[in-house]
């Protein structure tokens, strides 16, 4: 196959085809979140000449309002999404409460049938230095039957969800996908404004001797955690270590760089916040999907991530993601 002429489209088509039952709507939905992208990628290459430019005061050139990146990101994707009528309700980091779609948006489609949930610009902080930051996404069926989706729609179990994926804005835009039947990377050509297949069946390596973590957080962490950390540390030639450090700050960077080359992720709780910093909706959950279906393993440090039962829409959880050995040996240190 030519790949230079796979675009995702033509992939998701692809996709949908092993399924004779599909009626195209997840496919629409998968458009949709890359069109958004695609502008969210265009603002964000754009944000280092917002100063140049001058048009930091609220203000841009045409007289509209500028609007922080995140907030332009979250609005740009629910725009995108909401129109194509398959959507009942939308929840986002940057959205206190979800967003029920309305019936306008609905349309014909009264049974409009997925729910999705998105961090639209995560690591949003790294954006004034040219840091690499992305967008990360969630899509599930609905539960209740009819009308606007619910809070019980939102809050699944992340093994209930049909597809999952990021696209990072980084020294080019790449997106990666899965809809439970491998893992797939296209990379955003802006000459022609597709993404093109770069990357199929991504697989991660089963074991690595990377490790990411911020490890400022040490004296915060529990007994055990800090000796897994030694323990990487450590000189041992014949379990290839010591490991290697790399932490960029930027979920989606890290773990991208992960799931590529091999990895072990780490967002700990602590003596200060017990469950961590990252969302288990908006951002632990779609990575948990993706990492399983490349044969990578992701875990709280005692449970799978995907077995977590969220009880509110912004709910935190610990997260050791990548490479499934190293997930496990962390499970272990974890248990002592
Ligand atoms: P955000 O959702 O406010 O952008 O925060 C999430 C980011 C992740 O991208 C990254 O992995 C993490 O925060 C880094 O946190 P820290 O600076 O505590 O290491
Ligand atoms: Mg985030």
């Amino acid at each position: 196959m030519n790949r230079k002429f796979v675009t995702l489209y033509r992939h998701i088509i692809e996709q949908e085809r092993i399924h004779p039952d599909a009626t195209g709507e997840l496919s629409d939905l998968l458009a949709d979140i890359a069109l958004a992208c695609k502008l969210i990628s265009l603002e964000v290459n754009r944000a280092g000449l917002i100063d140049i430019l001058g048009f930091t005061g609220g203000e841009n050139v045409h007289g509209e309002q500028v609007k922080k990146l995140d907030e332009f990101a979250h609005d740009t994707l629910v725009k995108a999404m909401e129109v194509s009528g398959h959507l009942c309700a939308i929840a986002s980091e940057e959205s206190e409460n979800f967003i029920p779609v309305s019936e306008k948006f609905m349309g014909e489609r009264p049974m409009s049938k997925y729910i999705c949930h998105f961090d639209p610009l995560d690591g949003s902080s790294n954006i004034e230095a040219n840091i690499s930051i992305g967008t990360i996404f969630s899509i599930y069926k609905r539960i209740s039957k009819s009308g606007p989706g619910t809070l019980e729609d939102c809050l699944q179990l992340g093994n209930q969800q049909v597809a999952a994926g990021y696209i990072m804005y980084g020294s080019s835009t790449i997106m990666v996908y899965t809809t439970g039947e491998g893992v797939h990377g296209f990379t955003l050509d802006p000459t022609v404004g597709e993404f093109l297949l770069y990357y199929e069946n991504i697989q991660t390596p089963k074991k690595s001797r990377t490790y990411s973590i911020n490890e400022g957080n040490y004296s915060k962490w529990d007994k055990n955690l800090q000796s897994y950390i030694e323990y990487l540390k450590a000189e041992d030639k014949d379990k290839d270590k010591p490991y290697t450090s790399r932490y960029v700050g930027s979920l989606v960077a890290d773990f991208h760089r992960n799931l590529l080359y091999g990895g072990l992720f780490m967002y700990p709780g602590d003596k200060k916040n017990q469950n961590g910093k990252l969302r288990l909706l908006y951002e632990a959950n779609p990575l948990a999907f993706i990492i399983e279906q490349a044969g990578g393993r992701a875990s709280t440090g005692k449970h799978r991530i995907l077995e977590v039962v969220p009880l509110n829409l912004h709910q935190k959880t610990p997260l050791f993601i990548g490479s499934a050995d190293d997930v496990l040996e962390a499970e272990e240190f974890l248990r002592k």
